[in-house]
C-alpha cells in the first residue's frame, strides 16, 4: 500500500511549473535573465524544459517566440508569486498595450503542484494551456505523466491528442 502511494505521489509534483514567452528583442538575453531575477527573489530553480522556437498562437502579433518551461521549488503563495512575476516583467521592458501585442518577457504560471486556484486575478491551472502546443511540448519534458489537475489527462496525452498544429521547433540555449 506504502508503495503504491509514493509511486503516486511521484508521479504528481508538488512543484511550481511557469511557461517563459518572448517574440521581441534578445529572447535568449530575456529568459536568462528572467531566471535570474527568480534567483534574486529566492526562487529555488529545479529544471528548465528545452527551449523552442514557436509560431505565434492565438494571432500574436510580431515574429516567433522563444518559449520554455520553468519548475520552481514551491515557495509562498500563488499571489506572492504572481506580484513576483509581474515584477519581473515590468523590470524586463513588458508593455501591457494589448492582449497579444509583442512582448520582452511573458511569465505566466501554469500550475501549482495539482491545485486549483480561481481568484478574479489568478486561474490556476492556466486556462488555455491545454490547447497551447508551445505549452505541452516543454511540460512534456518535465511531466509528461504528471495529470492535468482539472482535466484529469496527463500532459503526454494531452500533447498527442492538441488541436493546435502551429510549429513548435526544439532549440539551442
Ligand atoms: N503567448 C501568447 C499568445 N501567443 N504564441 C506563442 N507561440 N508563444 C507564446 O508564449 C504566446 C503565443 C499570450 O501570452
Ligand atoms: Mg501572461
Ligand atoms: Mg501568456
Amino acid at each position: 500500500m506504502w508503495k503504491l502511494r509514493s509511486a503516486v505521489i511521484e508521479r504528481t509534483p508538488e512543484h511550481i511549473y511557469l511557461g517563459f514567452g518572448s517574440n521581441l528583442g534578445d529572447r535568449y538575453a530575456f529568459f536568462e535573465r528572467a531566471l535570474a531575477l527568480l534567483k534574486s527573489e529566492d526562487f529555488i530553480i529545479l529544471r528548465i524544459s528545452d527551449l523552442y522556437e514557436t509560431e505565434p498562437w492565438g494571432g500574436a502579433q510580431g515574429g516567433k517566440y522563444l518559449n520554455a518551461v520553468i519548475e520552481l521549488e514551491r515557495k509562498g503563495t500563488a499571489q506572492d508569486l504572481l506580484s513576483v512575476t509581474q515584477k519581473i516583467e515590468t523590470q524586463l521592458g513588458r508593455s501591457h498595450e494589448s492582449r497579444y501585442a509583442p512582448r520582452t518577457c511573458d511569465l505566466d504560471i501554469l500550475l501549482w503542484g495539482s491545485e486549483t486556484i480561481n481568484q478574479p486575478d489568478l486561474i490556476i491551472p492556466h486556462p488555455k494551456q491545454a490547447e497551447r502546443r508551445f505549452v505541452l511540448r516543454p511540460l512534456c519534458d518535465l511531466i509528461p505523466d504528471m495529470l492535468h489537475p482539472v482535466m484529469q489527462k496527463t500532459f503526454r496525452i494531452l500533447f498527442a491528442t492538441v488541436c493546435d498544429n502551429l510549429e513548435v521547433e526544439k532549440t539551442g540555449s
